[in-house]
């Protein structure tokens, strides 16, 4: 896919980086350069994205691109935003963070950003955890998952709340365009980026499996992020000018189970534990089933 989006060839990172093999967050990297347009300018918090492709004096990236303090990717780019508009240029922003910087110390500047009606897109790369840190729990976590900051133990089953709903958080703001994404499904995933740089300010979520935090095999990326899909423990659905539209359906899904059980972070969890994710993950799938049904979100 050329035209007017980063090419394959000259995609949005060079292989040169160091993330970890079978990241999750790479693909998602290489699959947002068959949408984005070239003439992009990157503003990146600090998470792995950013410390595996900008130690100095080393720089992987084929655009533009400003690493911000953890907090401040939408801040920094509705900066560039405003020096754009003045200058009469045409260029693209995108901001882009880990689930740390966008569902937990980069709220406020996402939220001001959204408010403000800046023309930025705005991608997390949810692994679910503070990865580059060590693994720390976060509001993207999952129940039950073991991170270090929420660990396992006779009085603890790993994390005991539920992740926030960011994109339906991000949808709110009553902005153009929300989706969430899959590194398992790039179609839907390349229509959603491309859509989401149409109609600013726009979100884009997308599940990114990290096999060192999740403990898994790095061979297992891709089909890890397909069972998220298939049990409804990920559910992919755009909303659109208010209109909430899920483009995946998954209306036999298989158990969590068959999710979690391919990863060591969620090896502890008991028959009862898996029930009440169970019921969850049912209970949220028929909840934006209903929204998707009653038409209209804002
Ligand atoms: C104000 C501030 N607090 C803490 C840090 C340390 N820090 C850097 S990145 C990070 C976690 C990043 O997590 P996330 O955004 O999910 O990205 P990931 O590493 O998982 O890709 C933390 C705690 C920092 N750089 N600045
Ligand atoms: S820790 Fe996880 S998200 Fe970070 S580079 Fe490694 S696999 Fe990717
Ligand atoms: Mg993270």
């Amino acid at each position: 896919m050329t035209g007017d989006t980063v090419s394959e060839e000259k995609k949005l990172i060079s292989p040169g980086h160091s993330m970890c093999s079978g990241c999750g967050v790479a693909i998602a990297v290489n699959l947002i350069s068959r949408a984005c347009p070239k003439d992009v300018i990157v503003s990146s918090a600090t998470g792995c994205l950013e410390v595996t492709t900008t130690a100095y004096p080393l720089n992987a990236w084929n655009a533009p691109f400003i690493h911000c303090a953890f907090e401040t990717a939408s801040s920094v780019a509705s900066g560039i935003e405003a020096a754009i508009k003045k200058i009469g240029k045409k260029w693209k922003v995108m901001a882009i963070a880990g689930d740390g910087g966008t569902f937990d110390i980069g709220f406020q500047a996402l939220s001001g950003m959204l408010e403000r009606g800046h023309n930025i897109t705005q991608i997390c790369i949810d692994n679910e955890c503070y990865a580059n840190t060590g693994v720390q729990r976060s509001g993207a976590t999952p129940y039950g998952a073991w991170t270090t900051t929420s660990p396992v133990g006779e009085f603890s089953i790993g994390k005991d709340k539920q992740k926030k709903p960011i994109a339906e958080i991000a949808a709110a703001h009553k902005i153009p365009y929300v989706a969430t994404a899959s590194i398992a499904y790039p179609p839907d995933l390349i229509t959603k980026v491309k859509k989401a740089f149409e109609k600013q300010p726009s979100f884009v979520h997308i599940h990114c499996p990290c096999p060192t935090g999740w403990k898994f095999d790095s061979s297992n990326t891709i089909n890890i992020a397909r069972k998220a899909v298939e049990t409804g423990m990920w559910v992919l659905y755009e909303i659109e000018d208010g209109r909430m539209r899920i483009t995946r359906r998954a209306p036999e899904r298989v158990p969590v189970k068959e999710y979690l059980e391919l990863q060591g972070r969620f090896k502890h969890l008991k028959p009862e534990h898996v029930k009440i994710i169970q019921e969850y993950s049912d209970s949220e799938y028929n909840r934006l089933e209903k929204i998707e049904k009653s038409g209209i979100v804002y």
